[in-house]
């Protein structure tokens, strides 16, 4: 059986922990700590939780609390904590306040737990998961996002041609922004290459729509998505320890980037043979994703450095 912390008892904190809730005999989670540090909401969320599993007959311990030695011994933590972003907001924006969070929550988590399984959601999502690699050196840290960005791919995909999204096998690699690489040319509709259904200019559009499709619930709802993203995780949950290929970020070429991976044997096994049938074009842009993750890691560098440097004076 598993244990199952949630840091951040937010949109995305709570709505993982209502779902890893309703799927948690399923999936072999018998216990779920969510952690917060505003007082009252994690205890209160959990207690909400904790109600709606008789409905079901579920048997499933939800513990709401402020205190990181209620997420001792975890074997899965995910960590959602900090600022969302608001309209107009790049995720980038987010790095400064965030990284001094995440940090403070990866110092406490591995305090409590040895070896678990990080999985990262707080933006900018593959800066925050080279983070967490760099705080806790271990070997299991992921950053959820092409699960997200794979699942908007899908959709959209599924709505233009009235397609039931079971049919529709489509993967979103690099980093979680706009240069994010949908894999159009591995993208398939009931076994056959999307480009059979559908014209260059739509396809165009919809690869457009999924690199923007974080942006798109942002203007809509004032805040950032949380459904999809809490499915996502628990989608990344469901496949460790299995032979199951999720998108994931994880350590490559010297960045932290959205690959195809197993979690597998305590470790992320990247799929290079994914990689390597990309075409050109999403070969270049994939490229290019890493350039802009280099920037972005040199300043998670810069600023965690900065911190030690105050922290020690
Ligand atoms: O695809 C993805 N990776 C993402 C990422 C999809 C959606 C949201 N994404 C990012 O996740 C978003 O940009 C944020 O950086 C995080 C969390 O988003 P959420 O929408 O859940 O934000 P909320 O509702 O504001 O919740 C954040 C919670 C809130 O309850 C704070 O009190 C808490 O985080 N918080 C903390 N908890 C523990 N410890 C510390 N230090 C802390 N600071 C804030």
């Amino acid at each position: 059986m598993m244990k199952l912390s949630i840091i951040g008892a937010g949109n995305v904190g709570a709505t993982t922990a209502f779902i890893a809730a309703m799927r948690g005999n399923e999936l072999g989670i018998d216990e779920v700590v969510l952690l917060d540090v505003v007082e009252k909401i994690p205890q209160g969320k959990a207690l909400d939780i904790s109600q709606s599993l008789p409905v079901f007959d579920l048997n499933v311990k939800i513990i709401g609390t402020t205190n990181y030695e209620d997420t001792s011994d975890s074997d899965i933590v995910v960590i959602t904590a900090g600022l969302p972003r608001k309209p107009g907001m790049s995720r980038d924006d987010l790095i400064e306040k965030n990284l001094g969070i995440v940090k403070t929550v990866v110092e406490n988590v591995i305090k409590y737990s040895e070896n678990p399984w990080l999985i990262v959601v707080t933006n900018p999502l593959d800066a925050m998961a080279f983070a967490a690699k760099k705080i806790s050196n271990s070997d299991k840290v992921i950053g959820m996002a092409g699960t997200l960005d794979s699942a908007r791919f899908r959709c959209f995909i599924a709505q233009e041609l009235g397609e039931e999204v079971l049919n529709v096998n489509a993967m979103t690699i690099g980093c979680h922004g706009d240069d994010m690489v949908p894999l159009i040319s591995m993208a398939e509709v009931n076994g056959k290459p999307l480009e059979k259904f559908m014209s260059e200019r739509k396809i165009k559009e919809i690869v457009e729509r999924t690199q923007k499709g974080g942006a798109e619930i942002v203007e809509l709802l004032g805040t950032s998505a949380y459904y999809a993203p809490a499915a996502s995780v628990i989608e990344i949950i469901e496949a460790i320890d299995t032979e199951k290929i999720v998108p994931v970020s994880a350590e490559y070429s010297g960045v932290f980037i959205g690959v195809p991976a197993k979690l597998t044997d305590d470790s992320v096994q990247i799929q290079d043979n994914i990689l390597g049938k990309m075409s050109k074009e999403e070969k270049e842009l994939f490229s290019k994703s890493i350039e802009h993750m280099k920037e972005l890691i040199k300043a998670t560098e810069q600023i965690l450095e900065k911190n030690t440097m105050k922290a020690k004076t």
